[in-house]
Parts: C-alpha cells; structure tokens; sequence
C-alpha cells in the first residue's frame, strides 16, 4: 500500500523528492505557521512529507503535527515519521501504533535490533494497518562507518561481512517498503542497490547540507531523496525545492530509459 502511494505520488508530481520538515528551533507556534508555510509553498515540487522528532517534541503528536499530516494528505503527499525505531517488540510496536494512528503513512526503523522480539510485531502491525516500514541501511553522516560500515560475523552464515550488507539482506527478507542510504556515499547506494535487485526502493538523504548531490544519488541507484536544509533554510524554498527536483527527475528519467 505504501509503496504504491508513493508510486503513483512521484509520477503525478513528477518528482521523487521527500521534504524533510526539519526546523531550527523555535516556539511551537512559530515553528507549526513556518513549516505549514514551506510545505504550501514547496509542495507542487514534492512527493511526501517527512517529520522527526525535531517537530514532534515541540508540536506534539495530536496537536501542532495533526496540521501539518491533514495538510500534507489534502496535498496528496504521503507521510513518513523518521522515528528510527530502535527498542523490544513491545515497546516498537506501540510506538509505530501511535504513529500510524496520528496519520503517518510509514515509520522509519532500524534493523539493528532484529526480527524476533524487534522489529516483527511492527512488520505485523503495518501489514495490518497497511502502512509502511522503511529500514536504515546505511546513514548520510561521516560516523555512519563506525556502526553500518563496520565488519561483522552474520550471526547464520558466520561469515565476515559488512554490517549495511546485513541489513540490505533484512530490507529484502522482511519485505521492507524501503531502505535508507545515504547520498553522500554513493558507492555504498550502487553496491546495495545491486543487492535489493529493484525489489526494495532506496531512500536518500544527504543531498544538500550535507555534501550529497541529487543527480548523482540518482545515478547510484536512489528511488527518492530526502531533502531537508536546502529547502527549509533556503530563502525561496519554493525554488529550492523545484531546481532539486528537476535535477532528481531528469536523471531517474534517464536511468529509467536506459535500463530499458
Ligand atoms: O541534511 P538535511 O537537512 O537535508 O536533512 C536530512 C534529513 O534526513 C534529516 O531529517 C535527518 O534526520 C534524516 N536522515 C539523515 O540525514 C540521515 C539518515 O541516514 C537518515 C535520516
């Protein structure tokens, strides 16, 4: 369900770009008028919405947050809660209810915790609520190589392996709706983009403030990217917004036309 929204989200909008929602911060009233302005102003440029809990600590999660979703759903955009999900089954699974609850079309996870007693009971609720569960695979920041690109024994095959070819296995194996990797590390976007094999989408954020370009995160192999800064701190948000996904289309455009 959730892939197929944002499916046909980026072709009507022809753009794969997630607006990151991601304020400096502020006073709750301020911070809900800024981000309500942005996203009116940037959504003709955008295929979903993303919040983190930079927005939903001061807005709360059924008050200020409950504009921005029934904004963004009049929009058309689906909705993404980055929560990076990271505790015990119980506990993941009522924290991904209270979102999918709140309007979040798709939570995000971290697979370190694993399937048994972690992340299964929020698979399962998602199937059920038919909402969606992206993975991170492999983070945007230069420390990303102490945890993702660390070499480590697959706890099955006993072999030595990195860490992010791990969790691109889980991606496939859990029948994620997504996985999350980092625009600033594009080999890393060929080599697990090699590995889903077009069967799990690629998520990229990274482009902009923090040294990631779009065209090239494209080219490596990423579905969407997720944009933050460069939109919301831009002084024309608008235009930020639809100069980076001009550039984020032209090029799946492209790739498209040459896988075929
Ligand atoms: O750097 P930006 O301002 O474009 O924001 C990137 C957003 O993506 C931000 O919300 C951050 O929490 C999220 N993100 C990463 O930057 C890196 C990841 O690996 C996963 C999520």
């Amino acid at each position: 369900m959730f892939r197929q929204k944002m499916e046909k989200s980026a072709k009507k909008a022809k753009s794969n770009i997630i607006l990151a929602l991601d304020l400096p911060a502020d006073k709750p009233r301020r911070l809900l008028s800024r981000s309500l302005q942005i996203l009116n102003s940037a959504h003709p440029y955008l295929c979903a919405l993303k919040l983190n809990r930079q927005a939903v600590l001061p807005l709360g999660l059924f008050d200020g947050v409950q504009e921005i979703l029934s904004r963004a759903h009049d929009l058309g955009l689906p909705t993404i809660m980055d929560a990076k999900i990271n505790d015990i089954g119980n506990t993941n699974r009522a924290i991904a209810e209270y979102y999918y609850k709140a309007g979040f079309d798709a939570v995000i996870c971290n697979p370190f915790v694993g399937w048994d007693g972690g992340m299964q009971p929020v698979f399962e609720l998602a199937r059920k609520m038919e909402c969606g569960v992206i993975l991170l695979v492999y983070m945007s920041h230069k420390g990303a190589v102490e945890g993702y690109g660390q070499i480590v024994q697959d706890s099955t095959s006993k072999w030595l392996v990195p860490q992010y070819r791990i969790f691109a296995e889980k991606a496939l194996k859990w029948n994620a709706d997504g996985a999350v990797v980092g625009a600033t590390y594009l080999d890393k976007i060929r080599e697990i983009h090699a590995s889903l094999k077009g069967k799990v989408p690629i998520y990229s954020p990274g482009v902009g403030a923090q040294g990631g370009d779009a065209k090239a995160a494209i080219e490596a192999g990423a579905n969407y990217l997720i944009v933050g800064r460069a939109i919301v701190e831009a002084k024309n948000p608008e235009k930020a917004a639809d100069q980076i996904r001009d550039a984020a289309w032209r090029s799946s455009r492209s790739r498209t036309r040459k896988a075929k």
